[in-house]
């Protein structure tokens, strides 16, 4: 059998689950929000990552309704964790190709929103350049919708694809989510440092917040801190996990 084949099973049976990973502002260590990252929890294999089952659901008709259980399931967990100390708390969802290919995704986060209750601040949509690159003008326009609400828009893997600079003339982002690979890389490595420079500096001039992805060690904190890297996510400040264990960590009382 396929991955493929279970997934309506999957579906079905509620298997996928969320964990959550920690962002925080580098100036202070405090949180400031987190990113929904899909797990499947398979009754025979385990707990899977999405490397083993991405591609599949991306490319089956699970697609955008597991993505709509995403971005609903984050925004409840953001909506009860902003009610239990964390007020500005900030939710990073995904987005997959399906849900903006639909052609109603501004529709779909606007009513995610109000039948949840977070407010638009509370959400932040990552997108790659895959996406933006398949999906032109259809998706910059739902996305000026959604910007204009006040829902973040964070460009994913910053750095790493095909995406022209003139990206980021056309689209409406709030941040920059500069790759993993340039974090860890910037400590041997000129090239990566002058990526990560460049990186932020676009950010300063774009007007747009910049996050590094994937610090690992105290060093890559220290750097990007002094290179004006307004915040980090990565296994220094937390793995990805489970809602109940997140806010037992940060003292996000239920
Ligand atoms: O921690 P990790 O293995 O969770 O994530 C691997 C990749 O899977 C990342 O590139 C991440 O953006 C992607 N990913 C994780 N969760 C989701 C999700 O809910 N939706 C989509 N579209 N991608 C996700
Ligand atoms: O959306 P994206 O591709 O950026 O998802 C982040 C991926 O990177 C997830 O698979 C997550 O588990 C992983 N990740 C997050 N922080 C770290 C880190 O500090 N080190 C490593 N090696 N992986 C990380
Ligand atoms: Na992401
Ligand atoms: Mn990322």
């Amino acid at each position: 059998h396929t991955c493929r084949d279970e997934m309506g099973r999957a579906v079905e049976h509620g298997e996928f689950v969320l964990f959550y990973q920690p962002q925080v502002r580098l100036s202070d260590g405090a949180l400031v929000g987190a990113e929904a990252l899909i797990r499947w929890q398979h009754p025979e294999r385990g707990l899977l990552a999405p490397a083993a089952f991405l591609d599949a659901l991306d490319t089956s008709r699970y697609a955008a309704p597991v993505g709509d259980w995403v971005l609903r399931t984050a925004c409840e967990q953001a909506v009860a964790w902003r009610n239990a100390g964390a007020p500005e708390f900030r939710m990073g969802v995904n987005l997959c190709s399906a849900q903006v290919q639909r052609g109603d995704l501004a529709e779909t986060v606007q009513a995610t929103l109000s039948d949840t209750g977070l407010p638009a601040a509370g959400l932040e949509v990552e997108i790659t350049e895959n996406i933006v690159l398949r999906h032109d003008a259809e998706v910059i326009a739902a996305l000026h919708t959604l910007h204009e609400a006040g829902v973040g828009i964070a460009f994913d893997d910053y750095g790493t694809g095909y995406a022209s600079l003139s990206l980021l003339k056309r689209f409406p982002l709030t941040r920059l989510k500069i790759d993993r690979s340039f974090v860890t890389g910037m400590l041997a490595s000129h090239q990566d440092v002058t990526i990560v420079r460049a990186i932020l500096q676009l950010g300063r001039g774009f007007d747009l917040a910049v996050i590094a992805e994937g610090i690992e060690t105290e060093a890559e904190y220290t750097r990007l801190r002094e290179k004006g890297c307004q915040e980090g996510q990565g296994y220094l400040f937390g793995k990805p996990m489970p809602a109940d264990v997140f806010a037992a960590r940060f003292g996000l009382a239920k």
